[in-house]
């Protein structure tokens, strides 16, 4: 392979939930003008991205990233843009042409211009038939088409890997929670949504059942997982490194209503399941970590409490 045209930073998707903390991250990991920002969307209003490099950029157009790539000295792509599950499921056809299109606009990118990449999965990878405590290798049959993109996205990075030695690598992200960015259109919204109603209003209404649990993290940790994987010596990780489970948290709706309860005081919740809870019926509880623990030593820092009280204190400081 060549060499790539620099050590630059290229950030797909980046005005989303997770690009907003992560470029955040980056920018301070490796200077301002080293982090170039992109999305098909232009960046007014997010004071992060605009504070540093931004490009507007379609990640179905190969050789608009290719150029970008050249351009601005790239090396390693951190692929963001995504559909997630109920915009997803709400237009099927363009959750596949973003989320399998995009992943492989930019495997084409990194296979000409030798670049490293991080292109994250979901836990949504597994379906039913899964335990509902997902180990690294429980059956991959998600009844999701966002679910189906994102075993497509595992596939083809191993097989960009094995066919053309790009470096790929990824985390089956579990549901963020984090402040400084809107949740993105998934299911995993309404523990982002509850601490915004609650610190607002004083009420909200859960769109999951009380007793639906599933895997989630702080976004500070997603985003120390992200770079402790990006960073780790490619010897240490095995053939997971496209999609690892990850170590992370796991409650109920109603624990996390019951958690922002202690700290505010007359917040109510109550629940009025839509389409989204049966996305939600079909992921696990928890997965197990402990193969990515192992590889590159990382887990979470924040519990529940924890998460709670940082959520409650960045919302309120604006
Ligand atoms: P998001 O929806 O908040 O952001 C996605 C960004 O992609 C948006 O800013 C959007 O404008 C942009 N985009 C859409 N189509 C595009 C295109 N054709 N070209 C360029 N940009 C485009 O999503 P997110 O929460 O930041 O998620 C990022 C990645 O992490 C996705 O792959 C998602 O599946 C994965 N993930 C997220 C979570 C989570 O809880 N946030 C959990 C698991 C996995
Ligand atoms: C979603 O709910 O779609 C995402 C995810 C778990 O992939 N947060």
């Amino acid at each position: 392979m060549s060499d790539p045209p620099g050590d630059n930073v290229l950030v797909t998707g980046a005005l989303g939930q997770i690009g907003t903390d992560l470029l955040e991250a980056l920018r301070i990991k490796h200077g301002l003008s080293s982090v170039i920002a992109s999305d098909i969307r232009h960046s007014e209003g997010n004071k992060i991205a605009e504070d540093g490099p931004f490009v507007v950029l379609d990640v179905l157009e190969t050789e608009e990233i290719i150029r970008v790539c050249i351009d601005h000295g790239v090396g390693t792509v951190y692929h963001l843009a995504a559909l997630l599950s109920a915009t997803g499921e709400r237009d099927p056809d363009l959750c596949r042409k973003v989320n399998v299109g995009g992943t492989v606009s930019v495997l084409e990118a990194a296979k000409e211009c030798s670049l490293k990449v991080f292109s994250p999965s979901s836990i949504a990878v597994f379906g039913p038939d899964a335990p509902k405590h997902a180990l690294q290798d429980s059956i991959l049959n998600p009844t999701t088409v966002y679910g189906e993109t994102k075993v497509t996205g595992e596939a083809l990075a191993k097989d960009y890997r094995n066919k053309y030695g790009v470096d790929v690598r990824g985390i089956r992200y579990p549901g963020l929670i984090s402040y400084k960015a809107p949740a993105g259109g998934g299911t995993t919204d309404y523990a982002v949504e509850i601490f915004h109603s609650a610190l607002g209003s004083g009420h909200y209404q859960c769109f999951v059942r009380p007793d639906t649990r599933l895997p989630m993290l702080y976004m500070e940790d997603a985003i120390t997982a992200t770079l402790t994987l990006m960073d780790a010596p490619s010897e240490s990780l095995g053939i997971w490194k496209a999609g690892y489970n990850i170590p992370c948290l796991s409650f109920t709706a109603k624990e996390l209503a019951e958690a922002i309860s202690r700290r505010i005081e007359g917040f109510s919740c109550d629940y009025s399941p839509d389409v989204r809870q049966r996305y939600a019926d079909s992921w696990p509880d928890s997965i197990d970590g402990s193969i990515a623990h192992r590889e590159w030593d990382w887990s979470p820092n924040f519990d529940l409490d924890e998460m709670v009280d940082a959520m409650i204190s960045g919302i309120s400081r604006g």
